[in-house]
């Protein structure tokens, strides 16, 4: 904690902390505070590898200063959503919280309680958990499943691995010859600390880099020797063709295919066209995908070559609609061609989920949720693995479908008719599939309570605002993941106005609802016990520090032991092998759910009758200003890029449309108003508007804020992947 003292006064003090903003990179931040005030912030400039932060950690005093911040509680006074709040006192809104907590839970069960939550900017002890943590206290509540970044490619690894444990740090790039970044683009995107760094120095060592993706992003301009753009939601159908090439050409991995995987031979025969009578030769993928036959052929060539090769894959295509086929079929190459448990190839996705354990090593015990008793007893999910834990529960509900689930309630087969929603740390309105339906679903609700820094457009719902302080008003600790390392995240000024922290709000709340057993030790204590139980040495020192970089003897890379232990070291699958052809999805008998990895052809492709009426597709990429919906206010950044609708010059051209110009964007579920963005960085027949914009509709129902989730549909893919780059829309000049 630092106060201003009559020792400081004057002084300007400079401490470290780590952001650990909803983008995944933990990047150090040096924060200059003067008499309790931060006047500026650095970043780090010392010993490699540095943890350098990008122009939305060094923008983060704007982000304390915002004038959008919650100042203390609040009640609505005017409509549902119209955004109209007055001043109460903290325990007048705990008190609120409380009794309405209890009214629902003793009038209609505690089923009919949504806990709708997200990964803000938490650590390891201010988070979610503490509250989903007194909801199971309580007596339960609605849970979801599903994550929205990858939910398709966790299904793929589990059912190709049995694990979803996959990942690399992000140094084992240095070991690679070819680096495919597939729907990837973490100049961006960030996910880990270094990426770019370790991208920077791949490249100095001669590894040869491709970019597959509908743009031209800022990583292929930056790192990559060739650009293949793909027409989005069609990646299934390229990789099954690269199959198809090695197979013909006979350049796949044949004993490692014998010695570590099951059923390639039935994938094998579906490249073939054995099974259906089409072989998956280039030119057929050519006509999907839009990638000419001899680009698919030379890559595929280059990845089976080049040794050792990471054919990273982004998440985003399998944010798509049978996303998960994707990530299966990245899978079956990099099997096919030997990358998998060796240095500078790559096993799986892009980002591995950090679930604390991910990488190899300790951290310590952290003050969670205990299980919801509602759960319990539930049977599985049919579309699960046992790896799931609790999120395979089938009480769950999918995340995209909190608005249906609202609607219907009971009557359209969910478990309960919901009635109060706990929403933390997550701008749900904005960021969940069809906007639109999810604001006219929430006002259906009894009660709303928003915990919150700012006045999002999920905040304008609530019935009770719970003004919740920044990671610079807190203590905290963070955790690197693919850039091994702990981040102390330190309270360098008091919490403005009348924030509380995530702990303090949790701890105060437990007490108003009579919960025995929620706590009982400080933050300090937490963290300490966190740091006890890690590979880190010494609490006092890492405090000092701020930092701690583990500093592991090699690059970790998943399934090493495996490789080095034939035979005695299985994969955690039912055959103890990977699984090209997994009998447990042969079993789940879904539809579009193959047992083998497929190209299924989504919902609302080029080829659906509905691109007469709406020919563009969408994609939503994940913004450079913002951490979704997190920076948005922000002058500086505001400045840097402007929020439009990337179209390509020739769809432009074809409406009539110039850059700059305000364009209506439109499907049958929404419409928004955003300006245009005339470049050949997008493939044509394509446009992006990158999500996390604010909600913001006018008197006609016309998004003015560029919340591209108006135009989505929420409608999940058969394993659970968020498929919000799939659409059809409009552009029109106004
Ligand atoms: N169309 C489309 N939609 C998408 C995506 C997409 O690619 N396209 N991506 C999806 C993905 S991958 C994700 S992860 C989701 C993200 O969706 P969200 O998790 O809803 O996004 P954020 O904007 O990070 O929302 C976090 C909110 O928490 C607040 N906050 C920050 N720190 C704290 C804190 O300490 N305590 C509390 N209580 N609140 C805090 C922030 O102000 C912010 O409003 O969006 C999904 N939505
Ligand atoms: N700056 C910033 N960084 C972030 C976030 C953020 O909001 N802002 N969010 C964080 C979170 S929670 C997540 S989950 C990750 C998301 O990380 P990603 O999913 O990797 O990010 P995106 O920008 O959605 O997509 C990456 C690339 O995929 C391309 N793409 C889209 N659809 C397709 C397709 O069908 N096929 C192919 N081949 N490419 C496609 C896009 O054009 C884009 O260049 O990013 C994290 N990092
Ligand atoms: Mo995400």
């Amino acid at each position: 904690m630092v106060r201003s003292t009559k020792k400081t006064a004057g002084m300007e003090q400079v401490f470290v902390t780590a952001c650990n903003s909803h983008c995944g990179g933990r990047c150090l931040l040096k924060v200059h505070v003067k008499d309790g005030v931060i006047t500026r912030v650095e970043t780090d400039d010392e010993d490699e590898p540095q943890f350098r932060a990008c122009f939305r950690g060094r923008a983060y005093r704007q982000r304390v200063y915002d004038p959008n911040r919650l100042k203390y509680p609040m009640k609505r006074v005017g409509e549902r959503g119209e955004g109209k709040f007055e001043r109460i006192s903290w325990d007048e809104a705990l008190d609120k919280v409380a009794g309405e907590l209890r009214r629902v839970k003793d009038t209609y069960g505690p089923a009919s309680i949504l806990f709708l939550q997200g990964g803000a900017d938490t650590g390891v002890l201010q988070h979610r958990d503490l509250i989903e943590r007194l909801l199971g206290k309580f007596g339960g509540f609605q849970g979801w499943w599903g994550t929205a970044s990858f939910e398709g490619g966790l299904f793929a690894t589990l059912a190709s691995y049995g694990t979803y444990l996959s990942g690399s740090t992000r140094d084992d790039l240095l070991n690679s010859r070819l680096i495919v970044m597939w729907g990837w683009d973490p100049v961006v995107t960030v996910q880990e600390c270094n990426t770019s760094w370790y991208l920077t120095q791949a490249r100095e060592r001669g590894a040869k880099v491709i970019a597959v993706d509908p743009r031209y992003t800022d990583s292929a301009a930056t790192f990559a020797d060739q650009w293949i753009p793909i027409i989005p939601g069609t990646d299934t159908a390229m990789l099954v063709a690269m199959a198809y090439v090695m197979i013909t050409e006979e350049l796949h991995n044949k004993v490692f295919l014998d010695t570590y995987t099951v059923g390639f031979e039935r994938f094998r025969d579906y490249v073939l066209g054995m099974e259906d009578g089409i072989p998956k030769t280039p030119g057929w993928a050519e006509g999907i995908t839009g990638v000419p036959a001899q680009t698919i052929t030379n890559l595929a060539r280059q990845y089976a070559t080049i040794k050792p090769a990471a054919l990273v894959a982004g998440i985003a295509p399998g944010r798509t609609a049978y996303g998960e086929q994707y990530h299966r079929a990245a899978i079956a190459l990099a099997a096919m061609t030997g990358n998998i448990g060796v240095h500078g190839g790559w096993a799986g996705m892009s980002w591995q989920p950090r679930g604390y354990g991910g990488y190899p090593y300790k951290v310590g015990k952290r003050l969670t949720g205990e299980g919801n008793p509602l759960e319990v007893g539930a049977p599985p999910r049919k579309e699960s693995f046992p790896a799931q834990g609790a999120s395979a529960s089938s009480f769950r509900i999918h995340c995209t479908k909190v608005a249906d689930a609202i609607l219907k309630g009971k009557s359209g087969g969910y478990p309960a008719d919901y009635k109060l929603a706990y929403v933390i740390g997550t701008n749900y309105v904005n960021q969940y599939l069809d906007t639109n339906k999810i604001a006219m679903a929430l006002k259906k609700l009894e009660f709303i309570v928003v915990q919150e820094q700012v006045m999002t457009a999920m905040a304008r719902f609530a019935d009770i605002l719970l003004p919740t302080c920044t990671i610079m008003e807190k203590n905290d600790i963070a955790v690197g993941g693919g850039t091994p390392m702990f981040g102390y995240m330190r309270k360098v000024i008091e919490p403005l106005h009348e924030s509380r922290s995530q702990f303090e709000i949790a701890n105060k709340l437990a007490e108003k609802l009579g919960i025995k057993g929620y706590n009982d030790k400080t933050e300090d204590e937490w963290l300490r016990e966190f740091i006890k139980g890690s590979d880190a040495p010494d609490y006092e020192e890492f405090k000092r520090k701020g930092r701690y970089k583990v500093k592991l003897s090699e690059p970790y890379v998943s399934f090493k032991e495996q490789l080095a232990n034939v035979g005695k070291k299985p994969f955690p699958t039912p055959s103890g092998r990977i699984e090209l052809y997994s009998q447990k999805l042969a079993e789940m008998k879904t539809p579009n759910l193959p047992p083998i990895p497929k190209y299924v052809e989504a919902w609302e492709s080029r080829r659906d009758p509905l691109s007469k009426k709406y020919p563009l597709q969408l994609i939503t990429s994940h913004p450079k200003r913002r951490a979704h919906t997190q920076y948005e206010t922000l002058p500086w950044l505001r400045e840097l890029v402007p929020q439009a609708v990337l179209i390509n010059t020739h769809d432009a051209q074809a409406r009539g449309i110039q850059d700059g110009d305000l364009v209506r964007v439109f499907n049958d579920r929404g419409e928004m108003a955003i300006k245009a963005k005339v470049t050949e960085r997008i493939m044509p027949g394509v446009v992006d508007i990158p999500q996390g914009a604010w909600y913001d509709p006018d008197e006609k129902g016309v998004d003015r804020g560029g919340c591209v989730n108006v135009l989505t549909r929420d409608e999940p893919s058969p394993a659970g992947s968020f498929p919000s780059n799939t659409g059809l829309v409009q552009v029109q000049k106004y």
